[in-house]
């Protein structure tokens, strides 16, 4: 992996991972890519940028030519929340833009990496510690669209040997980017909330277990899949990882830990709740163990730490307006 393409570069994964990637392998080596451009961005001043709409197959085919990448990494999509809100452009985007980044990546023979997430699974999966290989039947377009790409994916390896590789993301939580229509986005929110209102309102039940990740783990799995010797992977799309998993009332109280005085109400989003609901508590991650190494460092009082560490004092992160 020497030079890299990054679809969705300015979102809440991207955006961490360019930076990471670029301090890694060389800024001149990892070009950017957004449908959107923001000038106020460090990874657009500082490094190769484009702005690329994944549904645009000829360009998106054009900058993995112009500048001879030998990886492409897509995370280009729309998440859960806001996929139930429009859910047929959620299809064009996840879909149409899946299927151009993996002919990209067979056209350029490209090394290629795209994230899955606990969406994929639905409410007849086992929820605990959630198997590698299990029942997949997601009630939510997002998961539906995750699903299909897993399989997008394993077929582009096993008909025209694409090197794909991915994993399951469970909700992922960091500062540097502002949430992005996700149904864990509360998990960041929370943190916001904490450092400047003293008081949260939470659109989760506060029983309501999910997978969670903090980012710094999630890049660090990202490269070490893709850096990983590929004769030995079996479950290339995508790998179940885990590190933590923890209810509203569970992180408000590691929250109280910090801040004493910080309190916690609850008014619950029922779409959000109906899609938490959907999904498993926890994943078993020892296929990616196994296959690759996968580790962590983060559990919830450390990524608490980290995030009140670097949050710089602002406004609380705004939920998506389709979402209130
Ligand atoms: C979402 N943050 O909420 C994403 C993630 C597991 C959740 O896929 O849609």
């Amino acid at each position: 992996m020497k030079k890299i393409l990054i679809t969705g570069a300015l979102g809440q994964i991207g955006s961490e991972l360019t930076r990471a990637l670029r301090a890694k392998y060389g800024v001149e080596n990892v070009i950017a890519t957004n449908d959107v451009a923001s000038d106020r961005s460090a990874i657009v001043r500082e490094g190769p940028f484009e702005v690329l709409d994944v549904l645009d197959y000829q360009r998106f085919l054009a900058i993995a030519e112009d500048y001879q990448v030998d990886t492409l990494i897509h995370l280009a999509a729309l998440l859960s929340a806001v996929a139930e809100t429009k859910p047929q452009l959620a299809w064009k985007v996840n879909m149409e833009g899946t299927m151009n980044a993996l002919e990209v990546a067979r056209e350029r023979d490209l090394l290629f990496f795209t994230p899955s997430s606990i969406g994929a699974f639905g409410p007849s999966t086992p929820k605990d510690l959630t198997p590698q290989v299990t029942i997949q039947r997601p009630t939510t377009m997002y998961g539906v669209n995750k699903v299909a790409g897993e399989l997008l994916c394993d077929y582009y390896y096993e008909r025209f040997g694409v090197d794909t590789r991915g994993v399951r993301f469970p909700g992922l939580i960091s500062y540097l980017a502002p949430p992005g229509g996700g149904t864990t986005d509360y998990a960041i929110e929370i943190c916001y909330a904490a450092m400047d209102a003293g008081t949260y309102e939470c659109p989760l039940s506060a029983d309501t277990r999910l997978d969670m990740m903090y980012m710094p783990d999630a890049i660090h799995a990202i490269i070490d899949l893709l850096e990983a010797d590929g004769s030995k992977l079996v479950h290339r799309n995508a790998f179940n990882i885990s590190s933590m998993s923890f209810t509203p009332e569970e992180i408000a109280a590691e929250i109280r830990q910090i801040y004493p005085s910080f309190e916690m109400t609850y008014k619950v989003n029922p779409m959000l709740q109906k899609i938490a609901d959907s999904w498993p508590n926890s994943l078993d991650a020892t296929c990616a163990k196994e296959e690759w190494g996968f580790s962590y460092h983060y559990g919830l009082r450390g990524m608490l730490e980290d995030m009140f560490a670097h949050l710089p004092e602002r406004q609380p992160a705004k939920r998506t307006k389709m979402l209130m």
